[in-house]
């Protein structure tokens, strides 16, 4: 099982921390393809890649993944692009969202048919949400 976790990185790094938590509980469930997102050496603005080789490497492990997880609470344009894509490419998709960050979810993800939205307050929440699934994929 491939699996694409995405997270804010221009978007902002807040969540950096809990990113790294959740690719680590995912490896129970398969291989993640997109580690370098819970990465704390990067930065918002810190570059290390042209960004046309970015995109195309990004798109390419999400094309082989056979799923997308992604933590959407803070706002990213990469990451709702990447669950575009995902929809496009027919992939099973988890969002995972805190509300009690007070923001709201945006429609285009919520009320997405193709996206599977889960709220949640904190990682111990998360080996159900998982466990649910991958189990029913
Ligand atoms: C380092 C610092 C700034 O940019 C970098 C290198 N950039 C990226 N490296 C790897 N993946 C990236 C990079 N920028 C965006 N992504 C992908 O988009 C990741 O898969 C994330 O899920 C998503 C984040 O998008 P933004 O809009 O928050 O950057």
């Amino acid at each position: 099982m491939k699996i694409y976790f995405a997270g804010s990185i221009r978007g902002g790094r807040e969540d950096h921390a809990l990113y790294l938590d959740i690719i680590g509980r995912l490896g129970a469930y398969g291989s993640v393809l997109t580690e370098h997102v819970g990465d704390s050496g990067l930065s918002s603005f810190g570059e290390d890649g042209r960004d046309n080789e970015i995109h195309d490497r990004d798109l390419a492990w999400l094309r082989e993944a056979d799923c997308l997880v992604a933590e959407v609470t803070t706002p990213s344009l990469g990451v709702g692009y990447e669950v575009g894509r995902a929809v496009e490419w027919g992939k099973p998709i988890l969002c995972l969202f805190r509300k009690s960050s007070g923001r709201a979810l945006s429609a285009m993800i919520a009320g997405s048919g193709g996206v599977k939205s889960r709220e949640y307050e904190n990682t111990a929440d998360l080996d159900e949400i998982f466990r649910e699934f991958f189990g029913e994929k």
